[in-house]
């Protein structure tokens, strides 16, 4: 399944640097999906993988896009649910997808966009400044619930670490979003490229059994 994954993920970063055209990206897929020629919408929709998962957040320092020095758990524990996940801003391939899926899912929200709080934490951290991640939000129409953060590189690592999400380099990065109902809560891991109808489903689902 994680291997399912990683291949998928790989195959996209190609086809959306635009080296690799549509067939190309077909050949890719295993042979038992080859005859579908919906194999990847099929993928789209259905490689994630949920998992309920405690983790317990590191006493990090991290720096928000505003440039205000905060408290990792602080942020995580002001009493919204949150949705989590790990960006770098010169990513070309993962993160776009990320960010462009919580843009949109801010837009579903609607008015319950006030209640949540979404966090983006950079996993490069010495190219993302507070500078480069107000820029990165502003391309994304971030709302005031939707937060990025950076920090140092060890505030990063020991955080990517506590999710389970480091992977030594970050261009072996993985799509995956974290949701959490409410502090003391265990969070719901989603790997995999989640649509936004799924998180919307997700976040209701958590909520509503809060
Ligand atoms: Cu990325």
């Amino acid at each position: 399944m994680k291997t399912a994954i990683k291949s998928f993920a790989a195959a996209l970063a190609l086809t959306a640097a635009g080296t690799l055209a549509a067939p190309a990206f077909a050949a890719s897929m295993s042979a038992a999906d080859a005859p579908d020629p919906h194999a990847h919408h099929h993928h789209m929709m259905s490689d994630i993988m949920r998992s309920t998962v405690d983790y317990t957040a590191p006493a990090v320092s991290l720096v928000r896009a505003d440039g205000k020095a905060v408290s990792l758990v602080h942020e995580l524990d002001d009493g919204r649910p949150v949705i989590l996940t790990f960006i770098y801003t010169t990513c070309t391939s993962i993160c776009p997808m990320i960010s462009q899926t919580l843009s949109q899912l801010q837009s579903d929200l609607g008015s319950e966009r006030d209640k949540v709080h979404m966090m983006s934490i950079s996993i490069d951290p010495e190219q993302d400044t507070p500078a480069r991640l107000t820029e990165y939000a502003r391309k994304y129409g971030a709302g005031p619930e939707w937060q990025h953060y950076t920090g140092t590189v060890a505030a990063s690592i020991e955080t990517q670490r506590a999710f389970d999400v480091y992977r030594g380099d970050k261009m072996n990065h993985n799509p995956v979003m974290f949701l959490r109902a409410a502090p003391g809560k265990p969070w719901l891991r989603i790997d995999g490229f989640a649509t936004v109808a799924e998180l919307l489903g997700a976040y209701h689902e958590l909520v509503a059994s809060k």
